[in-house]
């Protein structure tokens, strides 16, 4: 098993600059390198085009879509290479780029894995509609989408049908939610551990929640983790930060428990904005983070080998 490793220099879902620029500095920063000395062979399937786009455009597709068709193409395109690689029996790794680049992840990974579970870390919902989004960002809206709550150009990209069932969502650390999206969890039937709700059970207790509840229920799990969900004083790198998050360790176990368990096939990592860092804080947690949870992977392949 591969590593294919796919960059999104997306920015549009958050209408604001620097997201764009990460898959640039994670392969300054020798990312590629640094899988490659965990043991894995790395497969480098590039940067997903994006589509230049006018400032004056935004709203041309729709009023409270902005860049919609931009955003459509990249996730498409992003779709049809998650796709490949799960089909060929590699892990995917994407680097963005803005969350909106969920829609293509999870569509090309619910298509080569029928019955697809999806673990969603966000200080967001990003379960915001059209009709709920206070601004017409994409990228608040990719997971409600990917369950088939949305406008129909998101629900149906890539392919028309509903990606992940929504009771096989597992969302993580929540803590700044519009009012549409409290509305939307609370007749739910997914998963919503809010931040709240981790401080109240402990990060253990979710791990285990979360991993009994995907046992026997779905054939394998795409993670999208979205780097906000850290708390800012340890990631001020990405375009929303919030306070009162996950601690690094936090993030780092939940995302090694998924990789042990053996059932993650692929992992998001986004929302990295380089002009918002401060001396490489965010860019060396996210490396950090992607070393931890790849070994732990390594790890758990050699005894499934072994056993
Ligand atoms: N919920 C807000 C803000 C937001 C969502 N995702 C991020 N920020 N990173 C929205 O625009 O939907
Ligand atoms: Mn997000
Ligand atoms: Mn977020």
């Amino acid at each position: 098993m591969k590593i294919n490793l796919i960059g999104v220099p997306l920015n549009l879902g958050a209408d604001k600059l620097g997201s764009n620029l990460a898959p640039k500095t994670y392969r300054e920063a020798n990312i590629i390198k640094i899988i490659k000395s965990i043991g894995f062979e790395v497969k480098d399937c590039g940067d997903v085009e994006v589509l230049k786009a006018n400032e004056e455009d935004k709203y041309k597709h729709h009023p409270n879509l902005k860049y919609l068709n931009e955003v459509i193409d990249a996730n498409t395109k992003l779709a049809e290479k998650i796709y490949q690689s799960l089909s060929n029996g590699d892990f995917a790794l994407v680097l963005g780029g803005d969350h909106s680049l969920g829609l293509g992840s999870i569509a090309g990974a619910s298509r080569a894995i029928k019955n697809i579970g999806v673990v969603w870390i966000d200080a967001h919902g990003d379960i915001n509609t059209h009709l709920t989004s206070p601004t017409g960002n994409i990228h608040g809206m990719p997971l409600a989408a990917s369950f088939g709550v949305g406008h129909e150009a998101l629900v149906n990209l890539y392919e028309e049908r509903i990606k992940v069932k929504e009771e096989n969502v597992f969302h993580i650390a929540g803590r700044d939610l519009d009012k549409g999206e409290i509305e939307l969890i609370n007749k739910s039937k997914g998963q919503f551990y809010t931040m709240d709700k981790v401080k109240e059970l402990g990060i253990e207790k979710v791990v285990e929640d979360m991993l009994n509840y995907f046992k026997d229920r779905v054939d394998a799990i795409h993670v999208s983790f979205d780097l906000d969900s850290i708390d800012s004083l340890f990631a001020p790198g990405t375009g929303t930060p919030v306070e009162n998050g996950l601690s690094v360790d936090d993030a780092k176990f939940i995302l090694e428990s998924l990789a042990s368990s053996g059932m993650m096939c692929s992992l998001d990592i986004v929302e990295l904005n380089p002009l918002l860092d401060k001396d490489n804080k965010t860019l060396n947690i996210a490396i950090d983070i992607i070393k931890n949870t790849l070994n732990k992977l390594k790890l758990s392949l050699s005894n499934e080998l072994s056993a």
